[in-house]
């Protein structure tokens, strides 16, 4: 058995469309064990109406944290167009309102969040695209994020954070289009970073 709530919300809350509006599921009422999401679909959950919310022009990155502190998941997202990150905060309601922009430029695909400088607040990491760079964003502790820095890549695609070397701080792992590699680079503690290694995956990784 498998519960299969959580995957259904997750998948719901990534779905983005070419103009820029986020479409979520405000919220879901009770869980589901089943051996199968088929069988889950018959589980009887009753979903508020799916509500979208304009962010940018297409909008393609997407991650959930309590950027400002109050307890409650927020909603970051990158725009591709725009080329720059916003954050939605949740009232408490299951509703979402603008709380904040950042500009990163270079065609931001995704957006991943954790507390890269230890402070306790959640910041955020950008790949882009066009801009052959990452860049790190950083919280005020209120969710307004500001760019702290920027490294440059080989056209970087896809981004995860973790714990790599085992320190206790937030590091990132960069798959390079061009490069055919993955870069690994650790947190100096403080949000700033150096290249640890990179490593050869093969054509194209993305
Ligand atoms: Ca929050
Ligand atoms: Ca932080
Ligand atoms: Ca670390």
């Amino acid at each position: 058995m498998l519960l299969y709530a959580l995957a259904l919300e997750f998948t719901q809350m990534s779905r983005t469309d070419s103009i820029g509006k986020l479409g979520i599921i405000l919220s879901f009422i009770g869980y589901c064990f089943a051996p199968s999401a088929a069988e889950a679909y018959q589980c009887g959950w009753v979903f508020a109406p799916q509500v979208q919310y304009d962010t940018g022009t297409n909008a393609t990155g997407v991650d959930t944290a309590d950027f400002n502190g109050d307890g409650l998941l927020d909603i970051i997202v990158s725009n591709r167009v725009t080329n720059d990150v916003v954050v939605l905060v949740n009232d408490g309601t299951g509703q979402f309102t603008l709380l904040s922009t950042v500009f990163v430029g270079g065609t931001p695909r995704y957006v991943v969040a954790g507390d890269l400088d230890g402070d306790g607040d959640i910041d955020a990491v950008t790949p882009n695209w066009d801009g052959d760079t990452v860049s790190i964003l950083i919280n005020d502790g209120t969710g307004v994020l500001t760019v702290l820095d920027e490294y440059t890549f080989y056209r970087p695609t896809c981004i995860a954070l973790a714990d790599l070397d085992g320190d206790g701080d937030l590091d990132f792992a960069v798959s390079n289009l061009r490069g055919d590699s993955i870069t690994i680079a650790a947190n100096l503690g403080k949000g700033g970073f150096v290249v640890a290694t990179t490593l050869l995956v093969g054509p194209r990784p993305r």
